[in-house]
């Protein structure tokens, strides 16, 4: 029987932290036995905000790296760069044209970037969910392995490959996306109502995978929390235990109840030492690797564009069936 095929990706923006691990990379791991999975990193989608050259081509490695490190084996699962493989571009302008302006402003992250960037709103920020789209659909995805912010975009590709799909004949499988129970929207450590990010502005607000066991303890220790001193699970009026609860439950594959048992008559320092503990043997074998990784771009280089080659074959087929239906000469 044909494997199920996979196809996610991360945004080349920075170093990546907790959130993006939990929400995100834990399950790309876990998926890859079984599924066909296909792991890009995002660097086109980068470009919605304004990035320094450098640190754009260096961003790609690192989280090629990190791939790498938190276990995606690049023999069984196929990882690239999207500007490699030319047919992304050229989907997500094909499927522009059959996006409509109300779905796109309906977005919650074009509401939540445009804001934050106030300076810099551009037609890309706005018309990311296409592209994404395209990411998806040249694949013939079944699933798409994402944290919960992500979901509305997956809805989007969904809609527009039906979209397509009734005018012009089955062209595109119909994605699901795949979000996990817990962990699927990792909150800051300093402003709990808000989620984990990259471009957090807050001091000690998100724990990068890259952070030594100091800084882990540290931003641990000095997450904002409450006044009741009781370890117990309460998304509303307790957001920062919450958090941490969930953190803690999903590195050691603990329900809710059984970590408001462990902790019973515990007051918080107790219990964050415990989460930070957690986190820190959690990430204790990545930070190794991933700095062997990125020692050597040349075997980066070499991985990427083996990827590329193999995303491209699949790719290819999809967007040459779209041209046909369309009407496009190639
Ligand atoms: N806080 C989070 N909790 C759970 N999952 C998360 N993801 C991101 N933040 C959390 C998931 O990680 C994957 C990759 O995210 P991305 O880098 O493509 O995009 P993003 O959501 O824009 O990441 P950031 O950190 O919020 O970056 P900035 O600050 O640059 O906007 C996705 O599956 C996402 O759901």
């Amino acid at each position: 029987m044909e494997k199920k095929v996979i196809l996610s990706g991360i945004q080349a923006t920075g170093d990546l932290h907790l959130g993006n691990y939990i929400g995100a990379m834990k399950n790309f791991v876990k998926m890859q036995e079984d599924y066909d999975c296909y792991y890009m990193i995002a660097n086109l989608h980068a470009l919605t905000v304004r990035r320094n050259p450098n640190e754009l081509k260096q961003n790609a490695l690192k989280v090629l790296a990190t791939y790498i490190a938190v276990g995606i084996d690049p023999d069984k699962s196929t990882i690239f760069l999207q500007s490699q493989v030319h047919e992304h571009a050229e989907l997500g302008w094909v499927l522009d044209c059959y996006t409509y302006m109300g779905e796109l402003s309906r977005m919650t992250q074009y509401k939540d970037k445009s804001s934050k960037h106030a300076d810099n709103i551009n037609a890309g920020l706005f018309t990311y969910p296409s592209l994404m789209a395209g990411d998806i659909l040249l694949y013939q995805a079944d699933l798409v392995p994402t944290g919960e912010d992500q979901k509305q975009h997956v809805e989007l590709t969904r809609d527009i490959a039906e979209r397509f799909n009734k005018l012009y004949g089955e062209t595109f499988k119909i994605p699901e996306p795949y979000i996990p129970k817990i962990g699927a929207r990792i909150m800051g450590l300093q402003d709990p109502t808000s989620k984990m990010s990259k471009s957090s502005t807050l001091p000690n607000d998100t724990i990068l995978l890259i952070d030594t066991p100091e800084e882990i303890l540290k931003k641990v220790k000095k997450a904002v929390t409450d006044s009741e001193g009781i370890v117990k699970y309460d998304e509303k009026n307790k957001p920062g235990i919450s958090n941490l609860m969930e953190i803690y439950g999903i590195i050691n594959n603990k329900t809710m109840e059984e970590i408001e048992k462990e902790f019973e008559g515990e007051g918080y320092g107790t219990f964050k030492v415990a989460v930070a503990e957690s986190i820190i043997k959690e990430l204790d074998p990545f930070r190794k690797k991933y700095n062997e990784l990125m020692a050597n771009p040349k075997n980066l280089e070499e991985i990427y564009n083996k990827g590329a080659k193999k995303a491209q074959e699949v790719a290819s087929k999809t967007l040459k069936d779209v041209y046909d239906k369309i009407g496009i000469i190639r």
